[in-house]
C-alpha cells in the first residue's frame, strides 16, 4: 500500500474510534461527589506509560493501552469549569483538606487517548480518543427532581409524614407565623418573603442535624436565584382536606394560596425543570454514590431520611421507558453503578456489610425499578482515602484497625470503628447500639497521586467497554 494512503487509511481508521461518553455522578448533598470526580480526573491525569500501579484492576491502564489523558475545553462554554485545580490544591496543602462543598455546577472535558487491545485491523495502528465528559452540582438540588411531578397539594402533604421528632421542634417558628395567616386574604409580598425566609431557617436547622429530606433544594443553595420571588413560598404543611377544599373553592386569584401555589409552579417549571434539561437531558453512564455511614452516625430520623430521599429519586429515575425522567428527557443509560461512598471509615472485613447495607437502602425505594437493558452493579469505595488499615493487638489478639488524623482533634488515632450492620437497622437497633465513625482529614498525595479505594473497579466498570 501507498504510505499517503495507507496514512489516509489510518486516520480514517482512528477517527471512527473517536468516542464520547457523558456520565452523571448522582448523590445526595455530602454524598462524595466533588472528591469522586477529583479523584476520578486525578487517577486518569496521572496514568503513566511506565507505572500504573495505583489502578492495578482497571485493564486499560494494567495492560498500558492508554497513551496519553488531557483536559480539553469542554463542549458547553456557558457552563463554569470543574474547578479541579483547587480541588487538588486543598489536597496539597500540608496538611491536607477537603475540597469544599459544591455551590454551583461546573463540568469537565477528559481526552483520553488509547490504542486498541485488539481488533480485526490490527495490521494498522488502531488509536482513538475517549471524550469522557463529567459535570458536578450540589447535591441539595438533587432532591428538586421529585418536584416535577408533584403538585403544590401533594408537595405539602407529602410533608406532613416528616414531620415529627426533631423536624416538628424545629418547625415551631416558622409554623406559629403561618398560623396567623389568613390564606385567603389578598397577598402581601413582603410577608410572603418573611415567611419563606424562616421555612428556609427551619431547613437549615434540619440540615444541621443532619435530615437529608430538605425541599426545595435551591432555598438552601440559591445560586443565582438568591433573593428572586421565585423561592419565596413555602409548603402548607398542616391543613387538614376539608381545609384544602375551603381555600380551593374561596380564595381569590391574588390571595397568599393562590400566590404560594404560583410560585411553586414557577419554580417547578423555570428552574428545576431548566436545570435537569439542561444537565440531565443526554448523560450515558450513571453512577449514584450514597453515603450510608454518615447518617448512622446521626440518628434514626436522619438515615430514615436518606433512605426517603433515595425512594424519591428512584421513583423518578428509573430505568424502563415510562418514567419521569425518561418521558421528559430521554436519557438513554446503558451501565449503572451503585457505590456506597467513603468506605475507608471502615476496615476491609466490613466491606460485604456496607455494599449490602447500600443495596437495601437503594433497593427498598427501588423494587419496582425497571433496569431493561441497563447493566447495574453495587460497590464500595473511598475516593479520597482519609484512613490506613493497620493490625493492632488486643488482649492478645490480632484485630483489623484504621489510622488516621481524626478531623474533630486533628488528632492522629487508632481506632476500630466497630461493625456496619448488613441490614436496614430496625427500631431496635438504635436502641442498643451507638455508632461512632470518625470524620478524617485526607491522606496526603502520594506521587501526584490521590490514594484512594477502589477506583480502579469503578473505572472497569465504566470505561472498560469503551477503551476496547
Ligand atoms: N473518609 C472519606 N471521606 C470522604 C470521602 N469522600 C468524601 N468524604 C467526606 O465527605 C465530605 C463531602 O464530600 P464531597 O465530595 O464534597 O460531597 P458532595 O457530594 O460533592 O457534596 P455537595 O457538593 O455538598 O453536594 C468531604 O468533605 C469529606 O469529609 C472519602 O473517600 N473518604
Ligand atoms: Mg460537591
Amino acid at each position: 500500500m501507498q504510505h499517503s494512503v495507507k496514512r489516509e487509511l489510518n486516520d480514517w481508521v482512528n477517527r471512527g474510534f473517536d468516542r464520547t461518553l457523558r456520565l452523571a455522578v448522582t448523590g445526595l448533598s455530602q454524598s462524595g461527589k466533588t472528591a469522586f470526580i477529583t479523584s476520578l480526573v486525578n487517577q486518569l491525569l496521572t496514568l503513566d506509560q511506565y507505572d500504573n500501579s495505583h489502578l492495578p484492576l482497571f485493564a486499560a491502564a494494567r495492560n498500558k493501552q492508554i497513551m496519553a489523558v488531557k483536559r480539553v475545553d469542554q463542549e458547553n462554554w456557558s457552563i463554569p469549569r470543574f474547578d479541579y485545580e483547587a480541588n487538588l490544591a486543598c489536597l496539597k496543602q500540608q496538611p491536607p483538606v477537603w475540597p469544599t462543598s459544591t455551590r454551583g455546577v461546573g463540568e469537565t472535558r477528559l481526552a483520553i487517548r488509547f490504542r486498541r487491545s485488539d481488533g480485526l485491523l490490527r495490521h494498522l495502528k488502531q488509536e482513538g480518543t475517549l471524550y469522557l465528559d463529567i459535570f458536578d452540582y450540589p447535591g441539595e438540588w438533587l432532591l428538586d427532581l421529585p418536584l416535577l411531578e408533584t403538585s403544590f397539594k401533594q408537595w405539602s402533604q407529602s410533608l406532613q409524614k416528616l414531620d415529627f421528632g426533631a423536624r416538628q421542634q424545629l418547625a415551631q417558628d416558622w409554623l406559629k407565623q403561618v398560623e396567623t395567616l389568613d390564606l385567603s386574604a389578598k397577598a402581601d409580598e413582603d410577608v410572603l418573603a418573611r415567611l419563606a425566609k424562616s421555612y428556609t431557617d427551619y431547613l437549615f436547622a434540619c440540615k444541621a442535624q443532619g435530615l437529608q429530606f430538605i425541599q426545595p433544594g435551591h432555598f438552601v443553595l440559591p445560586g443565582e436565584y438568591q433573593g428572586a420571588p421565585a423561592l419565596q413560598f413555602f409548603p402548607l404543611t398542616q391543613l387538614s382536606p376539608q381545609q384544602w377544599q375551603e381555600l380551593e373553592k374561596k380564595s381569590g386569584h391574588d390571595s397568599y394560596f393562590a400566590l404560594l401555589q404560583k410560585r411553586y409552579e414557577y419554580y417547578r417549571e423555570k428552574i428545576v425543570k431548566r436545570f435537569y434539561q439542561k444537565y440531565f437531558s443526554k448523560f450515558d453512564r450513571q453512577i449514584i454514590l450514597a453515603d450510608c455511614l454518615t447518617p448512622l452516625n446521626y440518628s434514626q430520623q436522619a438515615f430514615n431520611e436518606t433512605k426517603e430521599s433515595l425512594r424519591q429519586l428512584f421513583s423518578n429515575f428509573h430505568y424502563g421507558n415510562r418514567t419521569l425522567l425518561h418521558r421528559l428527557f430521554a436519557p438513554q443509560i446503558d451501565k449503572l453503578l451503585f457505590v456506597a461512598s467513603k468506605a475507608d471509615h471502615v476496615t476491609a472485613d466490613q466491606l460485604p456489610n456496607l455494599i449490602s447495607l447500600m443495596r437495601q437502602l437503594v433497593q427498598e425505594g427501588g423494587q419496582h425499578v425497571n433496569f431493561a437493558g441497563v447493566k447495574n452493579d453495587y460497590t464500595a469505595i473511598a475516593s479520597i482515602r482519609a484512613t490506613k488499615p493497620v493490625i493492632v493487638k488486643d488482649n492478645g489478639q490480632m484485630v483489623k484497625a484504621l489510622q488516621g488524623v481524626r478531623s474533630k482533634d486533628k488528632q492522629m488515632v487508632t481506632l476500630f470503628p466497630g461493625s456496619v450492620p448488613s441490614r436496614l437497622p430496625n427500631a431496635d437497633f438504635w436502641q442498643q447500639n451507638r455508632f461512632e465513625f470518625d470524620q478524617f482529614e485526607p491522606l496526603p498525595l502520594e506521587a501526584e497521586r490521590i490514594p484512594h479505594l477502589r477506583m480502579d473497579t469503578v473505572l472497569q466498570f465504566l470505561l472498560a467497554d469503551k477503551l476496547d
